[in-house]
């Protein structure tokens, strides 16, 4: 399913690090800690985290596949330290019976009470443990800070190529009402606007009037010590026309986007597009009619007389469409508009008020309530959706364009640009 670009995590929740190594990223891209570290900042804010976001504040060193700035286009080695690691260091040692720990093996209290809705119990059957702990501090979310890490190293790379992938939350708790990427009337310059809002609010919702239904309704699950999902958007501009394919099962654009976004801890569902919406309206309401303008005003000129990139890079070519309910993908290509793509996350599982559940050693019923926890993630999930995102897009990309380095992909890229242009 990725092709040319592929990363693997590890660490644990509360370990000494999380680590991620990232295998294909051609030689010759500037890409320093500093890139890495704003996206991790942006995946730490959001309005409803718990306690253990003023513990942490992520920072990524680059270990291997950088060189006085420049990628060397072999493996990259990205490693973030946890700071509560120091809270927990003795119950998360590595060793069997260090004299120096301060509780012995034998006395290490398990963790044995499974909590709804999270990987505990069948981790726990799987993994044949009777300490649930193994298996929360791996299924923990902040596992995402390594895919983030990930994510950034990507999106350095598109923006190379005036790819940008934004996002924005439109959906919280049941509040709804935030305008859809899909709506006929978002321009490049509207989406770019929405997602400076999303930035500076602390729900990343842009809609002001919305944001503030929001906060209160997250205030009022930290009172009652329950959690909410919600519903975030990523777009992604300047996707030219053609990446993906419609002739082999994985290699479809849109498949590769579900996979990678539903593989985000809580995601529960992943739309392109108008996505459900479409399946309950008729066909002359939904295709993203075709139109041609001579005019090419994708051109060099063009765009020099733009203060925006040029995002449109339908209109490289001539053809171009007035609405966009495909999501900018047809048959499992994109088709050179906006790529829209929605993912639904579920409450967090970790909650305050019991929730029903059995003790797997004694098998006896016990209400499953804990103390610290975050009330809302769909903020930080959204940050997530756009560092996986570009990650699948960065590897269609380079599937397509691929090259060992940066100058050679350009070459490939621009190459491929002048055969559109002449389509
Ligand atoms: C998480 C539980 C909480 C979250 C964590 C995900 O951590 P803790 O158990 O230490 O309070 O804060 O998210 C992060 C640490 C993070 O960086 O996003 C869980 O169980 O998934």
């Amino acid at each position: 399913m990725f092709e040319k670009l592929r990363y693997l995590t590890a660490g644990e929740s509360h370990g000494q690090a999380l680590a991620c190594v990232i295998d294909g990223i051609p030689s010759n891209l500037y890409l320093s800690a500093a890139d890495i570290d704003k996206e991790l900042s942006r995946r730490q804010k959001g309005y409803g985290r718990g306690g253990r976001m003023k513990i942490e504040s992520d920072h990524a060193q680059i270990l291997s596949g950088v060189r006085r700035g420049k990628t060397l286009g072999s493996p990259i080695t990205l490693l973030i330290e946890n700071k509560d690691w120091d809270n927990w260091c003795d119950v998360m040692s590595a060793e069997l019976n260090d004299p120096k720990l301060k509780t012995q093996n034998s006395k290490l209290k398990a963790v044995t009470r499974p909590r709804p809705g999270h990987a505990d119990l069948a981790g726990a059957i799987k993994y044949n443990t009777n300490d649930i702990r193994n298996i929360l501090e791996r299924s923990s979310a902040r596992e995402t800070a390594a895919r983030v890490a990930a994510g950034a190293t990507a999106k350095k790379f598109l923006s190379e190529f005036n790819i940008h992938v934004i996002s924005y939350v439109v959906e919280i708790g049941g509040i709804s009402g935030q305008q859809s990427a899909v709506s006929s009337q978002q321009n490049e310059k509207k989406l770019l606007s929405l997602f400076n809002k999303a930035e500076a609010s602390p729900v990343r919702c842009p809609d002001k009037d919305i944001e503030k239904k929001m906060i209160s309704k997250i205030n009022n699950a930290i009172r009652k010590g329950d959690t909410l999902g919600g519903v975030f958007e990523v777009v992604v501009l300047g996707i030219p026309v053609g990446l993906g394919s419609y002739s082999q099962w994985d290699k479809k654009l849109d498949a590769k986007l579900a996979y990678a976004l539903m593989s985000i801890q809580a995601i529960k569902g992943v739309e392109i597009g108008l996505g459900f919406e479409m399946s309950r309206r008729s066909g002359s309401d939904v295709m993203d009619e075709i139109y041609y303008r001579a005019q090419k005003r994708g051109s060099a000129e063009a765009r020099k007389s733009s203060k925006l990139p040029n995002f449109r890079t339908s209109e490289l070519y001539g053809f171009y469409r007035k609405t966009n309910n495909a999501g900018g993908i047809e048959g499992g290509m994109s088709n050179g508009m906006p790529i829209i793509i929605r993912a639904a996350m579920k409450p967090i599982p970790t909650l305050r008020t019991p929730l029903s559940s059995v003790d797997i050693i004694s098998k006896k019923p016990f209400k499953a309530a804990y103390e610290r926890s975050d009330v809302c993630a769909v903020p930080a999930a959204s940050v997530i959706g756009e560092a996986v995102t570009a990650f699948a897009i960065a590897d269609s990309f380079l599937s397509k364009f691929g090259g060992d380095s940066m100058e050679e992909v350009k070459r490939n890229y621009e190459g491929y640009l002048r055969q559109v242009r002449n389509f």
